[in-house]
């Protein structure tokens, strides 16, 4: 199972649990000042997606998502489908006897990022550098905290790796500029 490595699920307490944990021994304290007055300052977008597309706010299904460097953003995933999905957003598509199942490079690998979500047990928070996909049962949002550095300017894509699903119509271009 290791193409389930650096995957954050939402709806498993359990690992929720965990997530919470790995949180609170950070170093990070997500109720200083300094954060709040950060969060005052960034750019909410939402994301939803679905059978089978991304849709970002404002925009039609599947159309190109623009995103800035040095700009810190509030992505909000929201999965308005009625089956889970997977998200992960790289670019050099892998693909192995037809299918393709990953990216060769990933838009947050080494990006400070903050994930934040609400379960039945209670909210979590996560930061991490390695966030390389995310995974949402049919209902499920989260929030996906970030400042993306010059280094990350360029060409990306969306998509979703649950089988079928990118061959379906689930992938959709992200700019950065
Ligand atoms: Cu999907």
């Amino acid at each position: 199972m290791k193409c389930l490595h650096g995957v954050w699920r939402i709806g498993l307490a359990v690992f929720a649990l965990s997530l919470l944990v790995a949180w609170s021994m950070g170093s990070n304290n997500g109720n200083n000042p300094t954060v709040q007055a950060q969060g005052n300052l960034e750019t909410k977008l939402t994301l939803t997606m679905g059978e089978f597309f991304f849709q970002a706010e404002g925009a039609a299904k599947n159309a190109p998502i623009k995103l800035q460097t040095a700009v810190p953003y509030r992505m909000k995933f929201k999965n308005v489908g009625k089956i889970v999905h997977r998200i992960k957003i790289g670019r050099g598509l892998q693909v192995e006897e037809g299918v393709p199942h990953d990216y060769a490079e990933h838009l947050f690998d080494g990006v400070e990022v903050r994930i934040e979500g609400k379960l039945a047990s209670g909210n979590f928070k996560v930061d991490t550098q390695r966030l390389t996909q995310l995974e949402l049962e049919a209902g499920a949002e989260l929030d996906v905290i970030f400042t993306l550095p010059i280094s990350k300017k360029g060409e990306w894509e969306l998509g979703c790796f649950v089988v079928n699903h990118y061959e379906a119509g689930m992938s959709n271009k992200l700019i950065v500029e």
